[in-house]
């Protein structure tokens, strides 16, 4: 079965121009490549010229020149004309922006060869070992390069025993992929794990602090970084839902994430540490237990105590990339230490890959707040149309772009131009109203206020309205028959809201409606910004949900003649599903609610 060619075919506006790649960095062949694929002619006497300084990713266009500060840039600057970019300068807001890679090298028992992934197998590995063929892999790198992507993590943050061989007598592995990458000036980072020097090493201990243990990974790193000279770090998930880390040793997450920096910090590798800490078997009875606060608990005490080269790694929300959270506070409670931010692109909370979501209105609200470094986690996969759903290729490009181009609305147009370079106007009015409000319905009928985790538990797909209420993880919304919300005020709760520099989540007054029941527990007849009540606004919001999501399929229907009939096809089936699914969210959330209050829908909508 054939690829589809996702969002960038050969560079059509190359066909007959004349250009010089006037640079003798490697990445200038990437660009000649380019230009003879697309059918244009390399010569001296050009109407086009790329030219690139030391260093630096950003660029300036002009009608006839690309010059670059570095190499990257001449890349960057082919795929900005590509998609009919505008002259001037282009400049990334975030230096780093990394692809986080969930795959494992075996079928992993319980999460699959691809944690959380919903696009079939890795592009990596197949049975246990790398792919032979990796042409695919290349069309990928080029993929992430003109989503203006430079850094990848291949392998998932849980690692496990055949991944955590990638750092010795696997290596050769990471070695081909790096050389896949690097040839569209992408980065290649791997994610480790911590006890590595116990499982790979023959070690009685892990301790950061132990001269062993630091010389074991100092010798590991420089090895590597022989291997792979541009080598980028490691990527750490310690001491969190079952990954070995520093606190077993009694040792901090600073001591733990400075041991891996100095082995790197010779050949300029990072690490980045993830702040995804927290208790996953806390007692649900206890209500003086916050998952929401964890992260901040645990690092924002650290602050100014990493090393340089360490990266503090931070989901954008305080606890695990839900429909809606406010801002994680961690990013800014650390003002000396170094942050990347930490998107999922992969759909576990929006829908699987199943519902149109287009992600980037939301990241959007989360960059225009934070610096630093942006990592995502890939939602790509051995599936025809790389995502699953066709138009989930759009987060993907989203996830680059946004560091570009604040403007999500704008990226989307860019993804489609690039996608769909022949269709005509219509395909484009008919995506921007499929896929421009997507994360507002799917919010819609699912997470009202708010309020997360009212998903089937384990695979976390549909609803499940009391799923995670009696369980250990800490993902509780407390539900009874007067109210719902989650109390994290100072006042009479958690006091997670006192993590934050204003005072503005503390109170009803200010808290805004779309986060309420995150840190408020209220009365269903409580009366929202809005106008409306608690009790209505969850009927009404799912009630509207399904009915969006009607006129989406019904848009859909509109694009049958406008597209390729297979990617009709596909789309139209997931449709179906985002339907049905939506239909029985409705259904259990007003049941649930209607049960639990006793308060009727105003307009007597049929609820079961
Ligand atoms: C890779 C959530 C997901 C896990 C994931 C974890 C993490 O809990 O459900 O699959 O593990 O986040 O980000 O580490």
């Amino acid at each position: 079965m054939s690829i589809h060619p996702a969002w960038l075919p050969p560079c059509a506006f190359l066909a007959g121009r004349r250009v010089l790649v006037d640079s003798d960095h490697p990445l200038a062949d990437t660009v000649r490549e380019e230009v003879i694929r697309a059918g244009g002619i390399l010569t001296p006497h050009a109407d086009l010229t790329f030219t690139a300084g030391p260093a630096g990713d950003a660029f300036t266009l002009t009608g006839d020149r690309v010059a670059a500060d570095g190499p990257r840039g001449m890349i960057y600057g082919l795929f900005e004309l590509a998609r009919g970019g505008a002259a001037g300068r282009h400049e990334p807001s975030f230096e780093r922006r990394m692809i986080d890679h969930w795959d494992n090298v075996d079928v992993h028992p319980v999460m699959g060869q691809v944690e959380r992934g919903y696009s079939g197998g890795s592009i990596f590995w197949k049975d246990g070992v790398l792919r032979g063929d990796l042409g695919r892999v290349r069309d990928y790198a080029r993929l992430l390069a003109a989503a203006g992507i430079n850094a990848v993590t291949i392998n998932n943050v849980n690692v496990h025993a055949a991944e955590a061989r990638l750092l010795t007598d696997r290596r050769d592995e990471v070695v081909t992929l790096a050389r896949e990458f690097r040839h569209f000036g992408i980065v290649t980072h791997l994610s480790i794990n911590f006890a590595a020097p116990v499982i790979l090493g023959d070690l009685p201990t892990a301790d950061p602090l132990d001269p062993h243990v630091r010389q074991w990974w100092a010798t590991i790193a420089n090895s590597l970084c022989e291997d792979i000279s541009d080598f980028g770090g490691f990527l750490v998930k310690a001491d969190s839902e079952g990954q070995p880390g520093p606190f077993t040793y009694g040792r901090s997450h600073a001591e733990g994430a400075n041991m891996l920096a100095a082995a790197l910090a010779p050949h300029g590798g990072v690490v980045h540490w993830r702040a995804f800490v927290y208790n996953h078997r806390q007692d649900w009875r206890d209500r003086t237990t916050d998952r929401a606060r964890a992260a901040y608990d645990h690092f924002a005490p650290l602050d100014g105590l990493f090393a340089d080269n360490v990266i503090v790694q931070v989901k954008h929300g305080p606890i695990d990339f839900q429909t809606r959270e406010p801002l994680s506070p961690v990013l800014t409670a650390m003002p000396s230490t170094r942050l990347a931010v930490e998107l999922q692109v992969t759909q576990e909370y929006t829908g699987q890959q199943k519902h149109v979501c287009y992600l980037a209105p939301m990241w959007k609200e989360v960059l225009d707040s934070v610096h630093g470094d942006l990592t995502a986690v890939s939602n790509v996969g051995d599936d025809r149309y790389w995502t699953g759903h066709p138009l989930a290729q759009a987060n993907l490009y989203a996830a680059g772009r946004l560091a570009w181009n604040p403007d999500p609305t704008a990226v989307l147009d860019e993804w489609m131009t690039l996608t769909f370079p022949e269709a005509p106007s219509e395909l484009r009015t008919v995506l921007h109203r499929i896929m421009d409000r997507s994360w507002l319905t799917y919010e819609k009928y699912t997470a009202p206020l708010g309020i997360g985790f009212m998903v089937r538990p384990g695979h976390h797909y549909g609803p499940d309205v009391d799923g995670y209420e009696y369980t250990p993880w800490g993902t509780y919304h407390f539900a009874d028959r007067d109210g719902v919300g989650v109390d994290r005020t100072s006042a009479t709760g958690t006091a997670f809201a006192a993590q934050y520099p204003h005072s503005r989540y503390e109170s009803t007054a200010t808290c805004p409606d779309e986060l309420l029941l995150f840190f408020h527990h209220v009365p269903y007849t409580h009366v929202l910004h809005s106008g409306s009540t608690v009790i209505q606004h969850i009927y009404d919001t799912h009630f509207d949900g399904v009915t969006e999501v009607e006129s989406m399929l019904a848009a859909w229907q509109e694009a049958s003649s406008l597209v390729d009939p297979d990617l009709h096809a596909r789309v139209a089936s997931r449709l179906d599903e985002q339907l049905r699914s939506a239909t029985e969210w409705r259904d259990q959330m007003n049941t649930y609610f209607y049960r639990k209050s006793g308060i009727p829908d105003t307009h007597g909508r049929r609820i079961h």
